[in-house]
């Protein structure tokens, strides 16, 4: 097994300090930090990611393999050369208007960053006004609302809204996730696309900025 599937294998294992000894070797024998990233650290979640969705792997597994992940990527990171950047795409993420669960958010927001996409995390009880502010400021990919409740649902057909409303909404794609959220409901307040689990969202995220 070479030292590149070794990385791979350590995440999935959870595996921090193997992680973060095989990327300083790898980095120390002068591989590239993108090629670390993509065909190490970022395959090793991919991984991870197909597990969990068959049920074979599970949230406190997952967030130790994203731990190991971000082991490595605190390693390569800040090697990475100017104009080259780790970055799939950039996502802005958060829960919306009302809702204080971030667990679930919080989980795809590492599996999306373990695929390589830079994640803007706004937090908890965001509301459309601040979605708006921050879309204008980061000039994201990709927006992700979160919800848990069905009472805070209807706050992401208004952050939609006060998307369309500012004029910005073209420039991102509207991406919707939680429990009480599904298809048709995405369909109906004009989101681009419904993921059910963090693998998803980063499949969807992936055709997104294709
Ligand atoms: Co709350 N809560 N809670 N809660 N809570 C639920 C959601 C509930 C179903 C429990 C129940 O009654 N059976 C219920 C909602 C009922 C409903 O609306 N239909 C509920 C309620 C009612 C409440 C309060 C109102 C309770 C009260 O105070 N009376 C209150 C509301 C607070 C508020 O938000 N304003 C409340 C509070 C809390 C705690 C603070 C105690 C805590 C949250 C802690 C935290 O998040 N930091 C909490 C918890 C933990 C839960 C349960 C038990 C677990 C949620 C969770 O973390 N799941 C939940 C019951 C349950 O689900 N069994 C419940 C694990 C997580 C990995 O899954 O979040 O679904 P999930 O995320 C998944 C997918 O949904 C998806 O991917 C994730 C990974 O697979 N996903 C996305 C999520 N976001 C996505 C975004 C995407 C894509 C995919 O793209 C953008």
């Amino acid at each position: 097994m070479s030292k590149m599937e070794k990385v791979v294998e350590e995440v999935i294992a959870g595996n921090i300090d193997g992680v973060t000894e095989l990327t300083q070797e790898l980095v120390d024998e002068g591989i590239e930090p993108s090629q670390i990233i993509k065909e190490g650290l970022v395959a090793g979640m991919d991984v991870v990611g197909g597990r969990f969705k068959k049920n074979e792997m599970f949230v406190p597994e997952v967030l130790i393999s994203a731990k190991a992940m971000h082991g490595g990527m605190d390693i390569v990171k800040p090697l990475l050369t100017e104009g080259e950047s780790s970055s799939a795409g950039t996502v802005i993420m958060a829960t919306v208007e009302g809702d204080l669960h971030d667990i679930g958010k919080n989980l795809v927001a590492m599996m999306l960053e373990g695929a390589g996409f830079e994640v803007i995390d706004l937090g908890v009880d965001v509301t459309a006004d601040e979605f708006v502010e921050a879309v204008k400021e980061h000039q994201p990919d990709i927006v992700g609302l979160s919800a848990l409740l069905t009472t805070t649902m209807p706050a992401m057909e208004e952050t939609i809204k006060s998307l369309e409303e500012a004029g910005i909404r073209d420039q991102v794609k509207v991406m919707v996730g939680g429990a009480p959220v599904s298809e048709d409901f995405a369909n109906e307040i004009g989101a681009d696309g419904y993921a059910a689990d963090g693998s998803t969202a980063t499949d969807i995220s992936r055709e997104f900025v294709k």
